[in-house]
């Protein structure tokens, strides 16, 4: 039985508090499954960014130094960290991640931890700090700054053992705490057992999962950098896209099942327990270092743009290599590339064609349009969403354009902050007083590309196909993409 003053408390509460509690009677919906965390979010904003690869390798012409190498051989004749900041900026990169140390266990700081470091380098006369001058570079051109520091050590030698773990945290903590805000830290699987590990050369096996203690370097990472993304190790915030080439598969899933073997990092799993998003990598040159042999293999923008679409376009981050030459400077030849690519993304995004259209909705959620109104979709705000009942789980939106207009390029997003919730979807234009299906995809995500065959029109039609739950697409653009050089 119901107390009385209960019920009369409710009643009048229904009565007297309505007005008041209008504005708050439509709850957005639930979240479907795993959802971003605040960093992930970020994270997924920035989109793409860059890699710099440079270290002994760029002097010694290799891609994987053995460890023996001579801190000697480190000898940029012309370092400028801000060409290389201003190169990828021009490229539109809005971040770049330094390897400070890679497979070779050379550091280009002066860290405390080993004498195989920058200190011992012609550099600057030993006084010269890479990891510095890039970190400064980054914030003076506001481009976000990260750092990839491998674990796999082949000049320590303690490489196998419990010492050389101690010197990789210490090592980590460094970065972490003397060099400003990192937007992510990256961490290398790849391990190929042999190495020079202090002059007793020969093979050295550990177990990736176990050895390097990644919950300690978590600590550290995040007592540091709480908004730091972690990459690539057990319990990271982001995962490898399962190809060097910048692609990963159709559809790309941000969620996935823990443990996963490699080959199914490119997909992810639908309904996976963690959001884990992928980040395709790739090397605007064949290699990851700088090779004067492959000067004539840089990537064209047309390639760095089809790319793009098969990482950003299917909801990764794109992270594309720019490896400095011996000078310490970006060459020309990716220079040329890098501002191709961005005359080709200006031109391409910089005019949303659906701007000021109008939206009319099979469904809103709770008839309530100023919060979940098909408006939203065309806002400036990337994730505020149209939204529909608890029940309604394949709704159509009407687009009308303010003219007839030409496009080749649809984008889609959804409100990842509230899941993945889109498994179809399905875009038809107005042809001839006829609607015409002209594209399709599995999923949404954090963004949607969709190349399709020029068209024009002044009506579409998004009609969500598949959904277990109410689909909440936070935008809609179409977009002209002129040929690319
Ligand atoms: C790989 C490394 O072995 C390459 O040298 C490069 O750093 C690439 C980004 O990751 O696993």
């Amino acid at each position: 039985m119901v107390h009385r003053s209960l019920l009369i408390g409710v009643l009048l509460g229904a009565t007297f508090c309505l007005p008041w509690a209008k504005a708050h009677a439509i709850e957005p919906p639930l979240i479907y499954g795993a959802a971003p965390s605040q960093r992930q979010l970020a994270w997924h904003e920035l989109g793409m960014y860059g890699f710099v690869h440079f270290t002994i390798n760029t002097f010694t012409d290799r891609e994987w130094g053995n460890g023996d190498e001579s801190p000697q051989s480190f000898n940029p004749s012309d370092f400028s960290a801000e060409q290389i900041v201003l190169a990828a900026k021009a490229g539109g990169l809005r971040g770049l991640i330094l390897t400070a140390k890679h497979h070779d266990g050379f550091c280009l700081w002066p860290t405390k931890t080993t004498p195989h470091n920058i200190s011992k380098s012609p550099y600057k006369a030993g006084q010269g700090d890479i990891v510095r001058e890039m970190a400064e570079a980054c914030k003076k051109h506001d481009v976000k700054f990260g750092i990839y520091v491998s674990p796999w050590d082949r000049n320590h030698a303690e490489y196998g053992q419990d010492g050389y773990v101690r010197t990789y945290h210490e090592q980590i903590r460094e970065l972490a705490t003397n060099y400003g805000p990192l937007f992510e830290m990256w961490f290398d699987g790849a391990n190929g057992g042999s190495g020079f590990y202090g002059g007793k050369r020969g093979k050295r096996r550990i177990d990736g999962a176990t050895y390097y203690r990644w919950d300690k370097v978590v600590q550290i990472i995040r007592a540091a950098q709480p908004d730091c993304v972690i990459w690539g190790m057990p319990n990271a915030d982001a995962r490898w896209g399962g190809s060097e080439q910048g692609i990963v598969g159709d559809p790309c899933w941000a969620t996935i099942n823990l443990p996963a073997p490699e080959s199914q990092f490119s997909h992810g799993h639908r309904n996976g327990k963690v959001w884990l998003p992928a980040e395709a990598d790739v090397s605007i040159r064949p290699g990851w270092f700088y090779h004067a042999g492959e000067d004539s293999k840089v990537k064209t923008p047309a390639k760095l743009a089809e790319i793009y679409f098969a990482s950003i376009g299917r909801g990764a981050n794109l992270i594309l290599n720019i490896p400095p030459d011996r000078r310490g400077r970006v060459h020309d030849t990716d220079l040329t590339a890098l501002n191709g690519f961005k005359k080709w993304f200006d031109a391409t995004f910089g005019n949303n064609l659906a701007a000021g259209a109008t939206c009319q909705a099979s469904n809103v959620r709770g008839e309530d349009a100023a919060q979940f109104g098909p408006g939203k979709l065309l806002d400036s705000d990337s994730w505020s969403a149209w939204a529909t009942n608890d029940n309604v789980t394949d709704p159509s939106v009407n687009i009308t354009l303010k003219r007839a207009t030409k496009f080749n390029v649809i984008r889609l997003r959804e409100d990842i902050r509230s899941g993945q919730r889109i498994e179809g979807i399905a875009i038809d234009a107005m042809v001839e007083g006829q609607w015409k299906q002209i594209a399709t995809a599995g999923n949404v995500g954090a963004c949607r590309l969709l190349r399709v065959p020029a068209i024009t029109t002044d009506q579409l039609r998004v009609r969500v196909t598949k959904s277990p739950v109410s689909p909440m697409l936070s935008d809609f653009g179409l977009f002209l993409e002129p040929a690319a050089q």
